[in-house]
């Protein structure tokens, strides 16, 4: 009779896996209402499920078992996200190949998924480093690659020439190697790169087609980072050329001072072509070597040095310096930016530092200041510039483009995607280099193109993957013309797989392994059509720009292609907070502050972690944990399985006809239970309502506040229909304790899943009777118990009659009765 959450929810874990998890799985094309609820799949690393993933997956549950009892089909499914970096290095940590490595840590997740009762459609279980999962990736990397969206393209890169390897930014620390110390340089390699910039308008456009957090939408907003400026070409003096700058701020222009090139500009390298200048090559080739990061990060400290040449302004006609710095992004716009230091902030110091001149072309009242201390960055009304002067700033800058023989031009920062990793643990790129013809793709019919077994899987330290080195893989006929050629040797990088994997489930592996290779083939459209968009997708917000952009931009191909039919993949995004320690700090190793789910199962039970999860707070806050919470929600637990036990069995014992009771009492209890089959009502909506709008932790707290009534209420007086609604009502949370308290002790034989969700009527949601607050002038008095259908006047003069509120009122003037119906009635005197 006593709960023991470790044996009861092994029993129930069993049943539900029958017949390969029957119970949670849905046909491809769904003949019903249906919902597509689906969470961000881990990557099996070898620390196993933390309390993080609980908190997602769990939510996730939640809705998936309510919506299963609403009567929808329910596609929630799981999957692995195995190949890349934190696989490929945990196999190199434990010295055993990527493959076994992965293996063995998927069957320990999966093993913690079951122990938590969470209900995925297993059927459709997927892993991204299966040949038949990952030919598919390679196939839509075809599909890119013919629409010219994939190319190979010299690429900046942070190299250490020591290491022999490419850094990333983070790597590089003072621009030296993090692992050698040595000086790191930046070098052009060959690399994949996906053309993700040729979407950026469609990216930024339909951010506003979904229901996303504010923050994320935001985050996709600045990354893609749309500005709308003018091209405006500046006359090189003594030179054919001319310069090219890109500014969101023409109207700026009789204000430029100077002209500033990124160091890599090629009129740099022209310019030192000619006059050899050591102090221009000194500069280019320090700031060479400096990550993009490193050279960001000193933007307090301008460095630059002058090029010996000038440039024509075309507004003013003066002759203007150029010179060279490394605030300035080779990347972006067009590597050059005219300088004027009295309205941007960044000029403005660099001008100080050099000695330029500052001129000031706009003000706020239209009248020069004597002396800037800082720039100017606002609008106002333009001096100093020419036929202009007088003009509003802004409303005037299509008026100077067409004077100065500007282009309007829209830029974004978004960069295109590079997509090729030095590394063996990825998917193959299907391309073969033929010396004749080029770049060939493997033919569809060939892939998967399958990743070889190796022994030595380690980096190379040469820019290659360890593919490379496999000289009867790498070695090839070419697809086109049957000559000896060589495979492409890098590898996808880790975001590749999970681009498309919502769509992986909806094929399953049946799906996937299906011979007639065509993605856009009718049914698998059809199927698509039927599930698509994702409905709800619940995930940390550490992939806001990473995972969430890149499945966007593929799916977005998929769309162009006919693939699928909607032009977004995901339309309601959930992020679930971050959970601290108990310190309040960032979880780690080091504090030693880590909570770990399978020790709170083992004490527990899967259905406390999952309701103490839950109950922190607001899903999408960060907050730290709590072992008393815990514990807190596992006495609560108890409370209800004692509850339901004991009502059971004492209402057996005795019938309620047969206690005698005054007329008093009668009348009494009759109000009471009439009360609590109100508060069955209400606490059905509001746990309704706050599931879907998943606010789990204000429906635990109802379900608290209902068990608690009915803890109150002698047994024999509990309808069996109370303890039903409250055992449904909390079987999304604890669905293994409420299904044994609905098997074991209420008696039924089906599962909860094919329950049907207890409904509610506006009419018991009224109270019969209601406990006002009786104020004088604010402070409260008293209390008084009226009925629903009191009227105002009664409910007065009730109030007035309270012996505190007597004494206070006496002899004064009563100004004004504030009454809030069923709360508060509140005397001003
Ligand atoms: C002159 C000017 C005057 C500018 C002024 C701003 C204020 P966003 O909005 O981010 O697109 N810029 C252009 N290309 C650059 C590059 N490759 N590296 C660094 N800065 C660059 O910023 C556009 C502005 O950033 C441009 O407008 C340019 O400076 C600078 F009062 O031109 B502006
Ligand atoms: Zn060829």
């Amino acid at each position: 009779m006593r709960y023991l959450p470790q044996k009861i929810e092994r029993k129930w874990q069993k049943v539900w896996a029958k017949e390969n998890y029957k119970i949670w799985h849905v046909p491809d094309l769904p003949h019903k209402k249906h919902i597509y609820i689906l969470d961000m799949f881990p990557y099996p690393s070898g620390k196993g499920l933390h309390v993080g993933h609980v908190e997602g997956y769990a939510a996730s549950d939640i809705i998936s078992r309510y919506y299963r009892m609403k009567g929808y089909q329910v596609l929630h499914p799981m999957g692995w996200d195995a190949f890349g970096l934190p696989a490929e290095n945990y196999a190199l940590k434990t010295k055993k190949p990527p493959q076994e490595v992965v293996k063995q840590n998927i069957k320990h997740f999966k093993e913690q998924l079951r122990s938590l009762g969470f209900s995925y459609d297993w059927q459709r279980e997927i892993n991204t480093t299966e040949p038949f999962y990952y030919k598919w990736t390679q196939w839509i990397f075809l599909q890119l690659f013919k629409k010219g969206l994939a190319y190979e393209s010299d690429i900046a890169v942070n190299w250490c020439p020591s290491c022999k390897t490419v850094l990333a930014n983070e790597e590089v620390i003072d621009g030296k190697c993090s692992r050698c110390g040595t000086l790191v340089e930046r070098k052009k390699l060959k690399q994949w790169v996906l053309r993700i910039t040729s979407y950026a308008d469609k990216l930024l456009r339909d951010l506003k087609l979904l229901d996303w957090p504010s923050r994320v939408k935001t985050m996709q907003t600045n990354w893609i980072g749309r500005s709308v400026g003018y091209d405006v070409r500046f006359k090189v003096v003594g030179e054919d050329d001319s310069l090219t700058v890109f500014t969101t701020r023409i109207d700026t222009i009789f204000g430029v001072t100077y002209l500033v090139l990124a160091p890599e500009h090629p009129l740099v390298k022209k310019i030192i072509a000619i006059t050899d200048s050591p102090e221009v090559k000194k500069y280019v080739k320090e700031v060479s070597r400096k990550s993009d990061f490193e050279r960001q990060s000193e933007i307090k400290n301008k460095t630059g040095v002058f090029l010996g040449t000038y440039a024509i302004n075309p507004a003013t006609r003066e002759k203007i310096p150029i010179w060279v710095s490394d605030y300035v992004i080779s990347s972006y716009g067009t590597g050059a930016v005219m300088g004027v230091p009295a309205h941007d902030q960044r000029d403005f110091e660099f001008a100080q530092a050099f000695h330029l001149p500052i001129k000031q072309v706009i003000s706020s009242d239209g009248k020069e200041e004597d002396g800037l201390d800082k720039a100017y960055e606002k609008e106002g009304i333009l001096i100093n510039s020419g036929p202009f002067d007088g003009r509003q700033s802004k409303k005037i800058q299509d008026k100077i483009a067409l004077y100065v023989g500007g282009k309007k031009i829209v830029r974004y920062k978004l960069r295109d995607w590079i997509f090729s990793r030095q590394r063996y643990w990825g998917e193959p790129i299907p391309i073969v280099h033929c010396p004749h013809c080029g770049e060939v793709p493997v033919s569809e019919r060939k892939l998967p193109l399958r990743l070889p077994k190796i022994k030595k899987y380690e980096p190379t330290g040469r820019n290659e993957s360890p593919l490379a080195d496999i000289s009867d893989w790498v070695n090839t006929k070419c697809p086109k013309c049957g000559r000896p050629a060589t495979r492409e040797a890098n590898t996808m990088p880790q975001w590749a797989g999970s681009s498309w994997y919502y769509l992986a489930y909806l094929l399953g592996s049946k799906g996937l392994k299906n011979k007639t290779f065509d993605f856009g083939n009718k049914h698998f459209k059809k199927i698509f059509a039927a599930w698509l968009p994702v409905d709800i997708y619940v995930g940390g917000v550490e992939h806001a720009v990473l995972h969430l952009l890149y499945s966007r931009f593929w799916h977005k191909v998929l769309y162009d292609l006919g693939v699928v039919s909607t032009s977004e993949p995901f339309h309601k995004l959930v992020n679930q907070g971050i959970i601290l320690g108990e310190d309040g700090e960032k979880m780690s190793k080091s504090r030693g502050n880590i909570a770990n789910p399978d020790d709170i199962i083992k004490k527990y039970g899967a259905d406390s972690l999952r309701i103490y999860e839950m109950f922190m707070g607001p899903l999408s806050f960060s907050k730290p944990w709590s072992s008393q919470g815990v514990v807190g929600i596992y006495r609560f637990l108890n409370r209800v399985w004692s509850l339901v036990v004991n009502t059971i069995s004492i209402k057996k014992e005795r019938s309620s006809s047969s206690v005698k009771m005054t007329k008093e009492a009668q009348r009494k209890l009759k109000s009471d239970l009439k009360e609590l089959e109100s508060l069955r009502h209400q606490t059905i909506k509001k746990v309704t309502e706050d599931i879907e709008k998943m606010h789990f932790n204000t429906a635990i707290s109802s379900l608290m506040q209902y068990s608690n009534a009915l803890i109150q209420t002698p047994s024999e007086y509990i309808s069996a229909i109370h303890l039903e609604t409250l055992v449904k009502l909390l079987f999304p949370f604890a669905p293994h304790m409420a299904q044994e308290l609905w098997t074991e002790y209420l008696k039924h034989k089906s599962l909860l899943d094919k329950e049907k969700w207890p409904s509610y009527q506006d009419k018991f949601l009224q109270r019969a009777e209601f406990v006002l607050i009786v104020q004088v002038n604010g402070k409260t008095k008293g209390t008084i118990k009226v009925a629903n259908n009191a009227s105002e006047a009664n409910i007065r003069h009730l109030a007035s009659n309270l012996a505190r509120v007597k004494k206070s009122i006496k002899g004064k003037k009563i100004k004004k009765v504030i009454f809030i119906p069923q709360r508060l009635i509140n005397f001003v005197i």
